[in-house]
């Protein structure tokens, strides 16, 4: 059935497709819905009309402060919180779409995600959330975004590569965002943070590789960036660059699993311990039991840097995917 949207609608719509506050968002989903034509046809597009104003009143009634706006918390879930940025139509609903079980709302045009969205992605035996953001442009993007941005682990920046790539998009976006005191970099290893500077480690995607002469500009952001990020190619369409992604993810995010087994039986593959790169035996036994790390004795090694089953001490730097054995 035809939704036949009136003229007036399409306006109001409009009217929420630029608004600049939540406010102005409000009264727009308020005209948007005393406007819409009634009857089955457009019965989901006013239930969801109807969720997106109770989602904005609740939000208001949350807000601290009556001067900041809407602020967004994302619950963190998974071993790793990673935060999608980018200028508009760049792909990033489209990447979480893909990686994860979310399910954003994709447009041709600029500004189709207007809040934060989570979804987890399966890297092998591990999940990591991935959050969707508005894009940053400058004068619209509220400060709950860079905020959002300065707690999470890591963030995946988008570049579409379907026109010759303009360094100046991507220094719109950094710049917005150092506006902000938040440095997008490759490695945060070495960099001082404070309550007012913030780090962030981001891996670069060109999108869209499918499309026509994106190798070309795909070759010419990584000769840009690639002294400054890792710079991947990406499509929606290439199975193998879909995977590829995930473990860069994980990498991106220097965490590693240690699977733990108890003398005598087998290592459990499916419920990984997830530690910082660089965790000793020491860190992994008190993450599993504090009294474990207490009374640890020694501990063996399933692994590729080891003889199976190696005796090591406490201090030992364990690998991604060793095999842990500890004895008390
Ligand atoms: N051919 C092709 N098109 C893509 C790919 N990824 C995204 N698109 C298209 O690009 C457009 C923008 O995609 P979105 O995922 O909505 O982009 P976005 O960065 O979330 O956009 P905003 O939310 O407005 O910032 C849509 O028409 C997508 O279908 C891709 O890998 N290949
Ligand atoms: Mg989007």
């Amino acid at each position: 059935m035809p939704a036949n949207l009136t003229p007036e609608y399409k306006n109001a719509e409009l009217k929420f497709r630029t608004a600049r506050t939540p406010e102005e968002k409000l009264a727009a989903l308020e005209d948007m819905l005393a406007t819409i034509p009634k009857h089955k046809g457009t019965d989901k597009m006013q239930a969801d009309i109807k969720r997106r104003i109770s989602k904005l009143k609740n939000q208001a009634q949350k807000k601290s402060g009556p001067k900041h706006g809407l602020a967004y918390h994302v619950e963190r879930e998974g071993a790793g919180q990673v935060m999608l940025i980018g200028a508009p139509n760049s792909g990033k609903s489209s990447l979480l779409k893909e990686l994860t079980n979310a399910k954003p709302e994709i447009g041709d045009y600029p500004f189709t995600t207007r809040t934060p969205l989570p979804g987890m992605m399966h890297f092998e035996n591990v999940l990591i959330q991935l959050v969707d953001l508005p894009p940053v442009i400058p004068e619209l993007t509220e400060g709950w975004v860079p905020g959002l941005l300065r707690i999470a682990d890591a963030a995946l920046f988008t570049v579409a590569l379907t026109g010759p790539v303009v360094k100046k998009e991507v220094d719109t976006v950094r710049s917005f965002l150092e506006e902000h005191r938040i440095y997008t970099v490759k490695n945060t290893s070495g960099k001082i943070e404070d309550q007012r500077l913030s780090y962030v480690k981001t891996l670069m995607v060109g999108t869209k590789y499918d499309m026509p002469g994106s190798p070309e500009n795909f070759s010419l952001l990584c000769e840009l960036f690639r002294k400054e990020f890792d710079v991947l190619p990406f499509s929606i369409h290439s199975y193998e660059m879909v995977e590829d992604l995930r473990r860069w993810i994980f990498l991106l995010l220097g965490i590693i699993r240690i699977y733990s087994k108890v003398p005598g039986g087998p290592p459990d593959r499916e419920n990984p311990f997830v530690v910082k790169a660089g965790s000793t035996v020491m860190d992994v036994a008190r993450e599993i039991h504090l009294d474990f790390a207490r009374e640890l004795n020694f501990a063996r090694i399933w692994g590729s840097q080891k003889y199976e089953g190696q005796r090591v001490n406490r201090d030992y730097v364990l690998a991604d995917e060793d095999i842990l054995e500890l004895h008390l």
